[in-house]
């Protein structure tokens, strides 16, 4: 084993994480990725005895942070471990320490230095209207930021429905003429909606892109095929009630098995892409429907105005 590797596994073990659940870890991903397990090894390796951090800046717009806080926070308590392993996040206005104008500073700094070189996530949305009066940070309007920032990285991530999409603040009447990132700026960008979104679809791009070396397939919206090529309704365990003569025989008839199922509950699940069942939320242990709440759309564009009412079917 390799001198950094044996540090990064004493590191996980400081932390009460053992190399088993490392490789569990990195075995969802993979399965995620939709890789063979024959790249479970090499998907740990990028963690473990990584060849490149590419450089980070992280900007924050019109949002609530829950994005931030679901990558952070809920899943495995050392994911952020695992993150600060395989970027270096040189701008990150919830987790730096820098205020006002040193934290302006630091993000000119940051641009300039690794300028076509760093990876720019975006969590929020932009205003547009006004010159983009309605969300401002440090004197300088998002519009202004984002104008600034995103052309001069090698790719941009929107992370969240927000930044994606436009998300809540866009919602009709949107005042202040919110947009997601690429439409407000005309670019393209890689979107990883939700709201929030699962954090293992940011590792998931992110490891993609240092183990193949290039950004994963995406769909016409700008969203990884891996997590979002089929609907909530595809792969929802709730189906299986109705579509599995066993389970339809247990409930007398197959109008009793379709009871279970939240359609009527007005759940969105056939309309909406993403990878909920399967990746599930905090260390896989639920995911809404599980929960038996239904699927509200939030990882589509417009889910505010389009999935409501969210709890009737449209007519
Ligand atoms: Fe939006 Fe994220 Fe929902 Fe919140 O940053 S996708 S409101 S979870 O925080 O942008
Ligand atoms: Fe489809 Fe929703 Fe019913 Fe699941 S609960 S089967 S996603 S309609
Ligand atoms: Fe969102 Fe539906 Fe998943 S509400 S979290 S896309 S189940």
């Amino acid at each position: 084993m390799r001198r950094d590797e044996t540090e990064f596994y004493e590191k996980l073990a400081e932390k009460g994480i053992t190399r088993r659940d490392f490789m569990k870890y990195c075995g969802f991903l993979t399965a995620t990725l939709g890789l063979s397990s024959s790249f479970v090894p090499k998907v740990a390796e990028v963690f473990a005895a990584p060849k490149q951090r590419p450089p980070v800046v992280w900007l924050h717009f019109a949002e609530c942070t829950g994005c931030s806080e679901s990558l952070l926070r809920s899943m495995y308590p050392w994911i952020d471990q695992l993150v600060l392993e395989i970027l270096s996040v040189e701008y990150h206005e919830t987790i730096m320490a820098a205020a006002g104008h040193q934290a302006e500073e630091a993000l000119h700094s940051a641009v300039e230095k690794y300028k076509g070189k760093f990876i720019c996530v975006v969590e929020g949305a932009i205003a547009t209207k006004y010159n983009g009066a309605y969300g401002k940070i440090g004197g300088r309007t998002f519009l202004e930021i984002a104008k600034d920032v995103c052309p001069k990285a090698k790719a941009v991530i929107c992370y969240g429905t927000c930044s994606s999409f436009g998300g809540v603040q866009a919602a009709a009447p949107n005042p202040g003429g919110y947009k997601g990132v690429s439409e407000a700026l005309g670019i393209k960008t890689l979107n990883i909606p939700g709201c929030p979104p699962n954090p293992v679809n940011l590792i998931g791009t992110v490891v993609n892109y240092l183990l193949l070396g290039k950004l994963p397939a995406l769909d016409d919206l700008g969203r990884p095929l891996f997590a979002y090529g089929k609907t909530i309704h595809d792969q929802c365990p709730r189906r299986a009630h109705y579509e599995n003569d066993e389970f339809v025989e247990e409930f007398g008839s197959e109008e009793a098995a379709m009871g279970y199922c939240l359609y009527n509950m007005g759940c969105k699940g056939p309309d909406t892409y993403n990878n909920c069942p399967i990746a599930k939320f905090n260390d896989g242990t639920s995911w809404p429907i599980e929960a038996g709440h239904p699927c509200i759309g939030c990882s589509e564009p417009n889910f505010w105005d389009k999935m409501t009412p969210f709890f009737e079917q449209a007519e």
